[in-house]
């Protein structure tokens, strides 16, 4: 396997103006006609046209309408002899192609009956041979014939021009899209659906039709995405000035996919995960991540389709800024000040648990990367999440309206072209000439260059005799695979200092600063540029207690020796919503750090912990929190959920996942004991009283109650308490909506609960015929607390289940992915029997779906902190997958890098 470098890019030799594609469908074997208009880049020395092919068969190949020689290159197609000069010539391709097999989800491919495509990043060369690289943009003409009676619905890109019956049952749909497209935005899709449809009308007074297209069943699943949908098109209008500029925006939903959904021109093909939902079979966070999900891919028709990338190394430029675009939809459909806060906690948390380990293991890469072996291993949460804080932090330096401003400088740059995160942070930069960014342009700009997770120390010295507060803040960032230096970053820091004593925010004068300006401001955000600087705060009567990179200001980790007290502070009356849940997550984290390595802390015949682990302190300030009338359920729920076992772990040097495990599961079942009235009381509380909605306030209620209902049982479970899994089994066989069911059902299950096996028996009868439920089903088990190793043997039975398909990756998720992946206490076993079953499903799985496979083998991306007998046992693990000679280019990248 070859790496590809980013310095290496050079322009295309070829453009391709127009494309004109005809495909007779057919599972097993689908024509593909392909004429081509193409003309030599003058600004390249003249080559032959090189087109990219995989798992094609060529038939015919005519320039200008005449055979040529062509030869093959592995699994290019070569054509040396074309016209000279730069005026435009035909090339005409015929190939067909065998969707039925295609179990990679690549290309065309059948699900159930129907086609999709999916050409991100390289899977238009597995329809047609074709220069398959972003900044090759051209016009697309398609039409597809197929069987009436099979396919009656034929969709392509952009408007329906003509259609009409065949002869032999069959008939034909023409599509032109009046923009034109690199090819991973092209697709089709050729089936028995039907479409939920809306009219409406832009800020402009422009028509368009929003359609939303399932399975003829599902039709009844589809008025929240279509709601999505609506929002996104006056979101977009409204914050950005950004129109729809298509006639007709389709959606279409399909159960085998590999990743969330595909923002293909006017065509968006999504996972029925991310469109399909009701009460009755969708939790609040489906919906949510529905919202999301919609919103995300429809921001790309703008961030990603009128501006496109130059190569697969800017992928972030469309990634990075479109998450950063669906985390503000959400949070300005959001609405209350609480509720944006709660939605930036569940970022930052998933940046934490997942791309801070990313960025500390053997895959880091810098947000934009300057090589990859297999560019599908590159949708990471480093290219998108810390993609987003990257873009975030320029909203910040710039202002709102200076990052709209410079939004539509981008715009007006670039409409049409295919360019780089360079070209982006310019039009932000040039935009706010006198913006902090701007001044720290080129420093800034390391953010995208650097791989890994900075670090701020800060230590804070007072003085009472000159009442000042020196704050210093250094920067460090420890070594990646490649970069042994790193440069110092732009950090932007938000910070106050509040009161020890009252926990009143205190305003902030600068040394040197006059009073008056400071005496309004008790936030501000300070530009950290150098290793270390010192700020030195005046007019201060007491030592205050920091509040630093409030809001998660920069996606850094913070160093500082808080002691308990000022943790309390923080808590109890932090003006920042973002850092009183994080004084709550550091007073957690601190206490199982400290328990985890107290050798006189032992784990008793039960498995349990035998001593109590959280100090009064901090219950009862949880128990303040949960009691608390102005704060909202939902950021309740947020803070009294401990830091993840996977978060814990990162913060250790040598890891014992299964001490780990112990210590988070006693410091729960102490939360649980210990605040048993509160549990009540926030139960009772939190009923829903009118009908189903899954806005932030009543899914916020849900979550709070759900926890509750959970630590219930689980306190029942030690005291022998049979109310509480009574009321839990009640409340799973009555609810009305999903989110309450499955809540329930959690707390029978997690608390090892005597009816927990009616309840999965009964909800799978339920929910037989529903998939999306299914899948949950199988995910709530796999990962299920393990009792003395059961989990393990219960994966093997499910994936027995004649429900269970390796196929289709939602079902592969839901129980391999959910056992290696987010249950670490069962997989982790001391007999390395989880790690075996790793790598037997890593090389399953690659015969079928590389890319599914490789998403499985970053499992044990952090297999070297751990402790001994694991360390080995899953370092063997790996090299038995990488001593597997057939591995995909996928796969074998990741154990490549994994043992390096
Ligand atoms: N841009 C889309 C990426 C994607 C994808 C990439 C590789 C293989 C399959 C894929 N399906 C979708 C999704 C997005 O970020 O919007
Ligand atoms: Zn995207």
């Amino acid at each position: 396997a070859i790496a590809i470098r980013r310095e290496d890019y050079t322009a295309p030799a070829y453009w391709i103006d127009s494309v004109e594609l005809t495909f007779d469908l057919d599972p097993n074997k689908t024509r593909v006609l392909n004429r081509m208009v193409l003309r030599r880049n003058p600004d390249v020395a003249a080559q032959p046209l090189k087109l990219d092919g995989d798992d094609l068969n060529l038939a015919r190949v005519l320039v200008n309408g005449q055979g040529t020689s062509f030869k093959m290159e592995g699994s290019r197609l070569v054509l040396e002899n074309l016209p000279e000069g730069s005026e435009p010539f035909a090339l005409e391709i015929f190939t067909t192609c065998c969707p039925a097999k295609n179990t990679q989800l690549m290309g065309l491919y059948v699900s159930q009956g129907t086609f999709f495509t999916q050409c991100e990043a390289e899977g238009f060369r597995r329809i047609t041979y074709f220069l398959d690289r972003p900044d090759v943009m051209a016009s697309y003409t398609v039409t597809l014939r197929a069987d009436k009676a099979q396919y009656p619905v034929l969709l392509s890109n952009g408007n329906l021009v003509d259609s009409g019956v065949l002869e032999d049952g069959r008939h034909f749909a023409k599509w032109v899209d009046p923009h034109k497209k690199p090819c991973y935005l092209f697709a089709l899709v050729a089936g028995k659906l039907v479409a939920r449809e809306q009219k409406i009308k832009s800020r402009s007074g422009t028509d368009h039709l929003l359609q939303v297209y399932v399975r003829p069943g599902d039709l009844g699943k589809t008025e929240h995405a279509m709601n999505s949908l609506m929002y996104s098109v006056a979101w977009d209008e409204a914050r950005f000035g950004l129109p729809l500029d298509l006639e007709r925006f389709m959606i279409v939903a399909t159960s085998d996919f590999n990743m969330g959904a595909m923002e293909n021109k006017g065509l968006n093909i999504f996972n029925t995960k991310y469109v399909l939902a009701s009460e009755a079979t969708a939790t609040d966070t489906d919906f949510a991540n529905i919202e999301s999900v919609v919103g995300h891919e429809y921001f790309h028709n703008w961030t990603g389709n009128r501006v496109t990338c130059r190569d697969w190394f800017q992928l972030s430029l469309k990634e990075g800024l479109t998450v950063f675009r669906d985390q503000e939809f959400s949070m300005d459909l959001a609405g209350s000040p609480s509720a944006r806060a709660v939605k930036r906690i569940e970022d930052v948390r998933v940046l934490r648990t997942a791309q801070f380990p990313e960025d500390a293991g053997p895959m880091a890469h810098p947000v934009r990367p300057d090589s990859y072996v297999e560019i599908n291993n590159f949708y990471t949460v480093t290219i998108y999440e810390k993609g987003a804080e990257v873009v975030r932090m320029q909203h910040n330096l710039v202002g709102r309206e200076g990052f709209a401003k410079g939004m539509k400088l981008y715009f007006e740059r670039h409409d049409g072209q295919a360019v780089t995160c360079d070209d982006f942070v310019q039009a932000i930069a040039d935009a706010n000439p006198a913006s902090p960014l701007t001044q720290h342009l080129a420093q800034f700009k390391r953010w995208y260059s650097q791989a890994g997770t900075p670090r701020v120390r800060a230590t804070g010295r007072y003085d009472a005799a000159t009442r000042c507060y020196a704050l210093t803040l250094s920067q460090s960032c420890a070594p990646t695979p490649g970069q042994s230096e790193k440069q110092p970053f732009v950090i932007p820091v938000e910070l106050g200092l509040i009161d020890a004593t009252t926990g009143a925010a205190l305003p902030l004068q600068l040394a040197g600063e006059g009073s008056e300006s400071a005496n309004a401001t008790t936030s501000r955000v300070i530009v950290l540029t150098e290793a270390s600087q010192t700020l030195t705060f005046t007019n201060l009567d007491a030592e205050p207690v920091p509040s630093l990179l409030r809001g998660f200001s920069a996606p850094a980790v913070l160093d500082i020796d808080y002691t308990d007290a000022q943790l309390l502070t923080l808590l109890a009356h932090d003006a920042d919503a973002f850092n009183r849940w994080e004084a709550g997550q550091r007073l957690a984290l601190r206490t199982a750090i400290n328990a985890i390595a107290d050798g006189a802390m032992g784990i008793g015949a039960s498995g349990q912990f035998d001593h109590q682990i959280l100090a009064a302190e901090f219950v009862d300030a949880m128990r303040s929190v949960l009691r608390n009338p102005a704060l909202d359920a939902a950021f309740k729920e947020l803070v009294l959920t401990l830091p993840s076992e996977t978060y814990i772990a990162e913060q250790l040097d040598v890891v014992d996942p299964q001490r780990i495990h112990a210590v988070r599961e006693a410091m729960r079942e102490q939360l649980a004991l210990s605040l048993q009235a509160d549990w009540e009381a926030a139960w009772e509380q939190n009923q829903d009283t009118g009908g189903y909605s899954p806005d932030p306030v009543s899914s916020g209620r849900r979550a709070l109650s759900g926890l509750a209902l959970h630590m219930l049982c689980i306190a029942a479970q030690k005291t022998g308490d049979v109310v509480w899994p009574g009321k839990a089994y009640q409340r799973f066989k009555v609810a009305t909506n999903m989110t309450d069911r499955f809540n329930a059902l959690t707390a029978l299950v997690a608390s090892g609960s005597e009816l927990a096996p009616p309840a999965l028996a009964r909800f799978h009868a339920l929910f037989k015929d529903e998939p999306l439920v299914i899948d949950k089903w199988f995910a709530l088990q796999a990962g299920a607390p393990d009792r003395g190793g059961n989990v393990l043997p219960a994966v093997r039975q499910l994936m027995a289940h004649p429900d269970f398909s390796l196929k289709n990756p939602n079902r592969a998720r839901s129980v391999i992915f959910s056992y290696c992946s987010a249950n670490p206490g069962a997989f982790h076993r001391s007999d390395a029997a989880g790690y075996v079953f790793w790598s037997d499903r890593v090389i399953e799985l690659d015969a079928i779906n590389p890319q599914v496979a490789a998403r499985l083998a970053r499992a044990l991306d952090r297999w070297k902190k751990l402790a001994a007998p694991w360390r080995s046992a899953a370092r063997e693990a790996i090299a038995r997958v990488a001593a597997k000679p057939d591995l995909s280019n996928d796969v074998r990248e990741v154990v490549t890098r994994a043992l390096a």
